[in-house]
């Protein structure tokens, strides 16, 4: 079926772009009940896979916490603004993040009548107009050790920022992480560096992740409610491992997300809990002790090293790095410009059957199109290892986005491929010509779009 193409202005969204990627991301593929009964050849042109954060391993996130808590006890047992524990903390952590090649900035503010210190590190690279920040406050209160608040966010922040550099990550973004002073005093560091931006510079950050108490003794899995598509990021994560999430009520306005939330800039992070106290509905999800604070150590003496729940440390941690690496690369970048044209008309696609296309009627064009040609392809199909895929030019010649793989059982093929058309006129029917050629699954084709 030919239909005159519609041509809609393309304007999307980094947003939208992050959250194709988070589906792509976190979308487990149900399995489908019959397997096809046709072996095909495996097929030859990869589909696009984002980058994949590596596992962090807890031991080396409560190794720093080790040494937060002999950095407290070495000075008077705390962290605290002002006192030698809380520098003593900033110095470990530029020394590793020096040693792992980060540019690393240390500034300084004056609160209380005494001189704090911000920790901001910069991995070399990436696209400087859109840096992904990740932060953690680095000082405890002055009554304890301050290891669950926040060690917790400070240490795998920190493991984040070295597995990068193990794994000599080279993301789209550009990713700078930093480690706030004087949160406890009223955000002080954080504000005051936010305060210190250009307007450009500021317009520059695309997020900021916030980790704050990450590892709470009784814990729960708390989201920040801020930018959607940092939210839908973590709680991908969460579902993918099968742990239930709530929504962070208690975050707002209390923690360094804050003073980059009141410059408009996106923020999220993970919480897991404070002074309050767990629901036995909560209980029921999380395991831990109903009708007890998630921290009980909260602000005291005894938020030390044994103040920590390894597995809620452990999941965030992998949470932090996930949601680092999939904002920061594939899909963010600039979209490509230029005129959009999409058949949304709906094509039945027999099972196991002939070949059905969809067709775009492009006119008023000049030359030729382009070498850079976007192939928007949505099918809807319950096993789409079942399908080869063919882009038709005008003149007949076929492009081939995709081959048939028996074992591919996810559903549905939603892909914007790129093909080198310059060889071919603008002008003419181009068609998307899908065949299932194996058994028991089928589906139809929801959209065909080109953009030139
Ligand atoms: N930032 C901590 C505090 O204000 O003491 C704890 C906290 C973190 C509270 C995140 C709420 C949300
Ligand atoms: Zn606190
Ligand atoms: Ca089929």
């Amino acid at each position: 079926m030919t239909i005159h193409a519609s041509r809609i202005s393309r304007r999307r969204t980094a947003a939208s772009a992050v959250l194709a990627l988070a589906a792509l991301v976190g979308g487990a593929a149900p399995t489908a009940l019959a397997a096809p009964s046709t072996p095909v050849a495996p097929s030859a042109p990869a589909a696009p896979s984002a980058a994949t954060a590596p596992d962090i391993p807890v031991a080396n996130v409560k190794a720093h916490l080790t040494q937060f808590q002999s950095i407290a006890s070495a000075n008077g047992g705390n962290r605290a603004h002002g006192r030698p524990g809380y520098r003593a903390s900033v110095d470990y952590l530029k020394a590793k993040l020096d040693a792992a090649g980060y540019t690393t900035t240390v500034q300084q503010f004056t609160t209380n009548g005494s001189v704090g210190y911000n920790l901001i590190a910069d991995w070399p690279g990436g696209d400087a107009d859109q840096v992904l920040m990740a932060g953690a406050h680095l000082d405890s209160v002055s009554s304890g050790p301050g290891i669950n608040d926040n060690g917790s966010g400070s240490a795998a922040v920190l493991e984040a920022a070295l597995a990068v550099s193990r794994a000599g990550y080279q993301p789209d973004k550009h990713l700078r992480f930093a480690w706030w002073g004087a949160e406890e005093l009223g955000l002080v560091g954080s504000r005051y560096y936010v305060g210190n931006l250009s307007a450009t510079e500021r317009s520059k950050i695309s997020g900021y992740l916030n980790f704050d108490m990450i590892g709470s003794p009784n814990p729960g899995y708390f989201v920040y409610d801020d930018d959607p598509v940092i939210e839908k990021t973590f709680k991908d994560y969460f579902a993918g491992i099968g742990v239930p999430t709530e929504i962070e009520t208690e975050a707002d306005g209390r923690s360094d997300h804050t003073s980059f939330k009141n410059a408009g800039i996106p923020v999220g992070g993970l919480f897991t809990g404070a002074g309050r106290t767990k629901t036995s509905a909560q209980a029921q999800k999380w395991g831990g002790t109903a009708g007890q604070a998630f921290d009980r150590c909260y602000h005291s003496s005894c938020d030390t090293t044994s103040n920590i729940n390894d597995t809620a440390l452990d999941r965030n941690s992998d949470a932090l790095a996930h949601a680092v690496w999939a904002l920061s690369s594939g899909g963010t970048t600039e979209p490509p410009t230029g005129d959009t044209y999409e058949n949304t008309n709906d094509v039945a696609i027999p099972d196991n059957g002939g070949a059905v296309s969809s067709s775009l009627s492009i006119t008023g064009r000049t030359g030729n199109a382009p070498s850079n040609l976007q192939v928007g392809v949505d099918i809807v199909h319950t096993w789409r290892g079942d399908l080869v895929v063919d882009l038709i030019a005008p003149d007949g010649s076929a492009y081939r986005l995709k081959n048939a793989s028996g074992s591919d059982s996810a559903d549905n093929v939603r892909e914007t491929y790129t093909v080198d058309a310059s060889s071919e006129t603008a002008n003419g029917t181009w068609q998307l010509r899908v065949q299932d050629t194996a058994r028991y699954d089928t589906g139809y084709i929801n959209s065909f779009k080109l953009t030139f």
